[in-house]
């Protein structure tokens, strides 16, 4: 079948108010970004002339700035699911303006099929190649594209010449069925293939072809500093310790890291660790630093949902495919982030935290409590079902006056039920087989910073200290309280409660 080639304009002439727009990507990596722009002009427009634009998206996580950030600036989202971390995005969630679902990422694509949030009337797809028989090559994400493409009523493609045709290959798309008839996801370790290297749709569904030449957005991270350099450490000492004496075996397990400064340093640290064997990742998120760990051989082999790296880096791999093709696999995030899979395979999860309290309930994505700050993205996927799960944050934020440790936490993300590790720069709270009463002894002795260790300490002495977990609850949150009072929580005295 011949395609439609269009403009971004004219593809997003054919999307209307009050419309479900389906995206693929996750992560900046892979997602629209042309056919976005010219929507957020659309928007711009009617709202000129008092007329309502807003559409809904859904996608597979966090997108770029030419998509939720432009989108946000116009006014031109109702809905949106899930993670996101875009700033301008951010500010109009917490001024009331967009409602936004902050879901499971493996979730996304089933609650979709199960119709929870609705029709999906377009998708935009980006991809290095379409055959006119409706087979679509993706570009440097998995996401949730498979469900969106099959969902939707009409397909947009974004054939993006910024991504190498060499991507063909890198994929596996599969999508499980539904309830009753889902069955097991076959992948026994981490390199299993089980789909195809491309989504099959019906070719008539492909309403326009626009071609474009933009490159990911990817954000950059700062290099690394001496204090993610030190988590990074603690987390890699630790693994090397549990190994040593046999919980983790001597041949390691598959490991899924999050996004951003920490998850560089711990991986660095791993990598580079004389005792630690190559070792594979589960992960959803590949970064530039799992890329260097498999040119050097410390790395065998990456399972993920996108290639969140930097343009050079990703030129690096499209350039190299004979080298990667049999080190990298992406996959859709219900496949990634499959509590099933990631359960069977004994993946150690490493994901940071905002706050994590005395007994290990942490909080990963609200400020304050009420503040969204980007949402859960993977973390609980993997936190839920992990051989280890871990959490890293550094032991204060706000130059000091804000502990990341708290009596209770503000918002609730990871429950103390799945949060086995705490760890930070001061050091490791091992929190497997222990009670509540004992996990808090060992957060503060050895995650807290000392300047908030006594009034920690002075916390539980308000509580009855027997209680299965202690509370004294009028005083748990007044860390918090007095956070929003006089701007540092070492102001905190508990005198009035006593
Ligand atoms: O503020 O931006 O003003 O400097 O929060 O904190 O330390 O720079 O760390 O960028 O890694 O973000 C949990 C948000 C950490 C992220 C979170 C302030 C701090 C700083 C950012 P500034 P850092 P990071 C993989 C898995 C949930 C999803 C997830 C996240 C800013 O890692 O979104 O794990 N995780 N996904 O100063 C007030 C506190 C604070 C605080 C930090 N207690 N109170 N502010 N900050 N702690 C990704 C995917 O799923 C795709």
């Amino acid at each position: 079948m011949a395609f439609n080639y269009i403009s971004a304009a004219e593809a997003a002439s054919l999307i209307k108010h009050g419309y479900n727009i389906g995206l693929s990507g996750f992560t900046p990596a892979g997602t629209a970004k042309a056919v976005t722009a010219e929507l957020a002009k659309i928007a711009e427009a009617e709202h000129a002339k008092g007329n309502p634009f807003q559409v809904g998206i859904f996608t597979g996580a966090s997108t770029g700035e030419s998509c939720d950030g432009v989108l946000a600036c116009a006014k031109a989202i109702r809905y949106r699911a899930p993670y996101t971390t875009n700033v301008n995005f951010r500010k109009a969630v917490n001024n009331g303006e967009i409602a936004y679902n902050d879901i499971q990422l493996s979730q996304m694509a089933q609650e979709l099929r199960y119709g929870f949030m609705g029709k999906v009337d377009i998708a935009i797809i980006e991809a290095c190649e379409v055959t006119p028989d409706g087979k679509i090559y993706l570009t440097a994400a998995g996401g949730i594209a498979p469900t969106v493409c099959r969902m939707a009523d009409k397909i947009i493609i974004e054939l993006n010449a910024a991504h190498s045709k060499a991507a063909m290959g890198l994929h596996d798309v599969y999508e499980v069925l539904d309830p009753p008839y889902r069955r097991e996801i076959p992948i026994y370790k981490p390199s299993d293939r089980i789909g195809t290297p491309y989504i099959q749709v019906d070719p008539k569904k492909i309403v326009g072809v626009v071609e474009t030449n933009w490159p990911d957005e990817a954000r950059s991270f700062s290099a690394a500093d001496p204090l993610t350099d030190k988590i990074g450490q603690n987390v890699a000492d630790f693994l090397v310790a549990d190994m040593k004496r046999g919980i983790i075996p001597s041949t390691f397990l598959p490991l899924q890291s999050g996004v951003g400064n920490i998850a560089n340093a711990v991986l660095s640290a791993l990598g580079h660790d004389k005792t630690i064997p190559p070792f594979e990742m589960y992960t959803e998120v590949i970064q530039n630093s799992v890329i260097g760990l498999i040119r050097e051989g410390h790395i065998k082999f990456g399972s993920a949902c996108s290639l969140t790296v930097t343009n050079d880096c990703l030129q690096e791999i499209y350039n190299d495919m004979n080298f990667f093709r049999d080190k990298l696999v992406l996959r859709p995030s219900e496949i990634s982030n499959s509590p099933e899979v990631i359960r069977r395979l004994g993946v150690i999860s490493i994901n940071t935290a905002i706050e994590a309290d005395l007994y290990g309930n942490v909080n990963s994505t609200h400020i304050g409590g009420t503040k969204m700050m980007n949402g859960i993205g993977g973390s609980g996927d993997f936190t839920r079902n992990a051989y280890i799960s871990i959490f890293t944050c550094p032991s204060v934020a706000k130059e000091g006056k804000i502990s990341a440790i708290v009596p209770m936490v503000s918002h609730h993300d990871h429950t103390e039920h799945d949060v086995n590790i705490i760890v930070t720069e001061q050091g490791v709270a091992d929190l497997r087989g222990k009670s509540p009463k004992e996990r808090a002894q060992a957060i503060i002795e050895n995650c807290a910073h000392p300047d908030y260790k006594n009034l920690l300490w002075d916390y539980l002495r308000l509580t009855d200290g027997k209680s299965q977990t202690p509370h004294a609850i009028r005083a748990a949150l007044c860390m918090h309280a007095e956070l929003a009072k006089s701007g540092d929580m070492r102001n905190t005295d508990w005198a009035q409660y006593q």
